[in-house]
């Protein structure tokens, strides 16, 4: 199984994942501890210089399994579904910029969270949901030019007003029909959103590009009261093939949470 820790850049928005070093301080720490991989959440395009993380990374052994998305809504206020139809271009253009630092990044995907945004200026929610899967078709037709995969992540409603469950995240990939746009499943919030995290599991099947593992709580799988056993069931019978990325809160501190998770994932699968 390929193991991957999730670094937001330091003085990243984003309320879990923060490093408190630097990326590159982080990326060793990930290799020492026996990570196969890292996957980043940046502050902007070009920070972190995408060659110069490539070379980190490649300088330590490890690949980048992807880039995430949310900066920027959460730096620079940009969504999928703002009522301005100048502000969804933005995002639209910055989602793509997104995409070429994945490619020089050697990152295979990029992930869609709360890019998607949340309501506002009364729109509702079927005005919005069209100018979500245009955004998405636009970047989708865009990664597939590239060779790279958008993987679309439900996510709790605290964080976004759109595509909470695997089954509206499946409604969206029927909707963009792309074959570049995949789904991405984070048991965090699916331990919020779905009935059956297992269930939904084996809903995504095939459409399945990458997942995110972190416990109840956000912590290190295993501090928290998730059962991750019938989840790691539902992906082996979805044969599930990608990474399991820990994106979780980096408490008491990144070295004891990456030990944590890592060596939770490795026994859960049995890679020890
Ligand atoms: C946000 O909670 C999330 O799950 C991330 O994957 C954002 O990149
Ligand atoms: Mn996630």
């Amino acid at each position: 199984m390929n193991v991957s820790l999730y670094l937001a850049a330091p003085g990243s928005r984003f309320w879990a994942a923060a490093s408190t070093v630097s990326l590159a301080e982080a990326v060793a720490r990930a290799a020492g501890l026996g990570y196969d991989a890292v996957e980043v959440m940046p502050l902007d395009a070009c920070n972190p210089d995408p060659e110069a993380l490539r070379a980190t990374a490649e300088r330590h052994g490890l690949s980048i399994t992807g880039l995430a998305t949310g900066y920027v809504a959460l730096e620079q206020g940009l969504t999928f579904t703002h009522p301005d139809p100048e502000i969804r271009r933005q995002a639209v253009r910055a989602a793509c910029r997104c995409l070429d630092s994945a490619r020089r990044a050697g990152a295979p995907l990029i992930s869609i969270g709360v890019i998607r945004g949340r309501l506002q200026g009364g729109a509702s929610r079927e005005e919005a949901w069209p100018h979500l899967a245009d955004c998405v078709r636009e970047c989708g037709l865009y990664a597939g030019e590239l060779g790279l995969t958008l993987t679309i992540e439900p996510g709790n409603r605290y964080e976004t007003d759109f595509v909470h469950t695997v089954d509206e995240g499946l409604d969206l990939l029927d909707a963009v029909n792309l074959p570049s746009v995949r789904l991405q499943l984070d048991t965090f919030h699916m331990n919020i959103e779905e009935a059956s995290p297992a269930d939904a599991i084996r809903r995504a099947g095939p459409h399945l590009a990458h997942v995110h593992f972190a416990d109840s709580n956000r912590r290190a799988p295993g501090w928290g009261h998730l059962d991750f056993r019938p989840i790691a069931g539902a992906l082996r019978d979805a044969g599930y093939a990608g990474a399991i990325g820990l994106e979780m809160l980096l408490i008491p501190d990144l070295d004891a949470a990456a030990r944590q998770g890592l060596r939770f994932v490795r026994r859960l699968f049995g890679d020890v």
